[in-house]
């Protein structure tokens, strides 16, 4: 069986088996970035995390943090377009990239944000991995692919999050998983706000990206 499969059917089971799920004591606000030189200078690792507008990213960073000052300020005018920062526990950042995918966007802008997001995935020499969020109920973007080629240049790990797994049933949210882990070649995990759902699967993935990164 598979690892999307043992979290499927088994989340409590898995979440047994992995001890070490990170706890998040603390989360700050540390910085908005427009310009890649601007990046933080210290080593401390970090953790981005992108998917297309909508796909329920605030919300998925309120609920991990356990509060909402998180993605209030990644919501703010300007803050939308710009790579938001976030010390946690004093350990490691949390990156929220832009959200992409919007139709109102002029290309120029578009364009603007894409060279951001590339030359940060490309390019950040503390950057442990990146967690792409889906909606269950849509199929990978051409944007969503990019992204992790971007990051594969970087030969970064990467893993997928499966959002609003409340809106199916735990059947075809099951079966998204293996799609989605046979399409794109990493590991998924179902995570709904609304129940809490993968919560403590997805601090433990997080853990061990952050424990994995060589130095
Ligand atoms: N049912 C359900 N709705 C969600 C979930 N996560 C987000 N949403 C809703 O999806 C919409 C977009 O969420 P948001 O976090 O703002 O998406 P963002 O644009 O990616 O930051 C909002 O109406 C949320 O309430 C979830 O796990 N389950
Ligand atoms: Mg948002």
């Amino acid at each position: 069986m598979n690892h999307a499969s043992v979290i499927s059917l088994f989340p409590s089971e898995m979440e047994r088996c992995r001890p070490n799920v990170l706890k998040i004591r603390q989360c700050e606000f540390v910085d908005s970035i427009f310009q890649l030189d601007k990046l933080p200078r210290d080593r401390r690792p970090q953790i981005a995390f992108a998917g297309r507008s909508n796909v329920g990213k605030s919300t998925l960073l309120n609920r991990l943090v356990g509060h909402r000052k998180m993605a209030k300020v990644s919501k703010s005018p300007g803050k939308t377009r710009s790579l938001n920062f976030f010390l946690v526990n004093e350990r490691f950042y949390f990156v929220d990239l832009p959200g992409y995918g919007y139709a109102r966007v002029s290309k120029t802008e578009r364009a603007g944000w894409g060279k951001l997001i590339e030359g940060f995935l490309r390019g950040s020499e503390n950057l442990a991995g990146l967690v792409l969020l889906l909606d269950c109920r849509r199929e990978p973007t051409n944007e969503d692919r990019q992204l992790l080629s971007w990051l594969n240049e970087s030969q970064l790990p990467a893993l997928i999050v499966v959002t609003k797994a409340d809106k199916l049933n735990r059947d075809k949210v099951h079966r998204k998983l293996l799609q989605v882990e046979n399409e794109l070649g990493l590991p998924s995990i179902a995570f709904s706000s609304v129940s809490g759902e993968g919560k403590n699967e997805l601090l433990a993935a997080i853990g061990d990206l952050i424990t994995v990164k060589p130095q």
